[in-house]
């Protein structure tokens, strides 16, 4: 038996409770439809999802599990064209729109409708956003949709609805510690990503439309690895040839944690300096002391089209999945 539940808490507020059969627990929030806990039923339970121990916390630091978009990653020089149209978006990040803007998805407070049956239960969150909002045009629809199923997946679904071509490159911002404890680093932890190459990035982490192969670099994880203490916040261009996309197993090797996705890329954002002494869940946070996994597609799309299109348009609904499934 699957099942959600809805509590709430003067910390987190409202939150929903997924359950599995082998005593999975998945936490999500309506702030930001956001990944709040992924406990795996090791141990006293092991949660291996970082983040705040309030969920104003959450609102403030903006990112930690929550839904990012409309566009995921930077939209360089703030500005983009839909045909021949130019368009305006906000400043949030030294002269770029970063992850949305100063009014991301992550800051709506979704709307949530649950479901259950045998073998999975979840979460619908659902947001509206009027024509123009933080620059992006277009009256859309954002959804959301959490599942947990008995064999220890968690799925996220996204879909969306406009009126007219807008941007829409979503993603989710959990950072993941497999050791439980983010006061650790993720250092140890064994990381292969099935990507022969990378977007090449600037200085400000736009793109600059070229890709680069990763054979002899440290971007290099087509073969099992320990991630070490490189800072990585660069997007992996997907081959997408193997039954998942990338992987990441606990320094214990206790908790595996696989990612397929049918998006082109995954940013990895090793967490740095900005991160340091956040007063997470277990204590503050150690440099170093989690992962951002954040598929999405290629950051930059809107610029350059050898990355594909990330535009929405009237006729044809957004509809895209990636799943993370624990092996423990
Ligand atoms: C992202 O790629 C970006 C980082 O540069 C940013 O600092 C972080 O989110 C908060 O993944």
């Amino acid at each position: 038996m699957t099942s959600v539940k809805q509590l709430t808490s003067d910390t987190m507020g409202t939150i929903y409770e997924l359950t599995n059969e082998s005593g999975t627990i998945v936490r999500v929030s309506p702030e930001g439809a956001r990944l709040l806990d992924w406990v795996i039923p090791i141990e006293e339970g092991r949660d291996i999802v970082a983040g705040y121990d309030s969920i104003q916390g959450h609102i403030d630091a903006r990112y930690y599990g929550a839904t990012i978009g409309p566009v995921a990653g930077r939209i360089a020089g703030t500005r983009f064209t839909i045909d021949g149209k130019e368009y305006q978006t906000e400043d949030n990040d030294g002269g770029n729109t970063l992850h949305g803007g100063f009014n991301g998805l992550d800051t709506d407070t979704w709307l949530a409708e649950t479901f259950e049956d045998q073998t999975k239960a979840g979460v619908i969150f659902t947001t509206d956003r009027r024509d123009g909002t933080g620059g992006f045009p277009g009256n859309v629809r954002y959804q959301v949709t959490y599942t947990l199923s008995n064999d220890n997946a968690l799925s996220l679904t996204y879909d969306a609805v406009t009126d007219q071509a807008t941007l829409f490159n979503p993603t989710n911002h959990g950072y993941f510690n497999l050791t439980g404890d983010t006061q650790k680093a993720i250092d140890t932890h064994l990381v292969q990503i099935n990507a022969n190459h990378v977007a090449e990035t600037n200085e400000d982490v736009t793109t600059t439309g070229a890709k680069t192969a990763v054979a002899g670099t440290k971007f290099d994880f087509t073969k099992e690895r320990e991630i070490g203490d490189t800072l990585l916040d660069d997007p992996f261009l997907l081959d997408h040839e193997q039954e998942w996309d990338l992987q990441v197993t606990s320094p214990d090797q206790k908790v595996r944690l696989t990612v397929t996705t049918d998006r082109p890329a995954v940013v990895i954002y090793t967490t740095g300096t900005g991160e340091v002494g956040a007063a997470m869940k277990t204590g503050p946070m150690a440099n170093h002391g989690a992962m951002a996994i954040e598929t999405q597609g290629v950051p930059g799309t809107e610029k350059f089209q050898q990355f594909g299109d990330i535009t929405l348009r009237p006729e044809t609904p957004f509809h895209s999945v990636t799943t993370y499934r624990v092996h423990f």
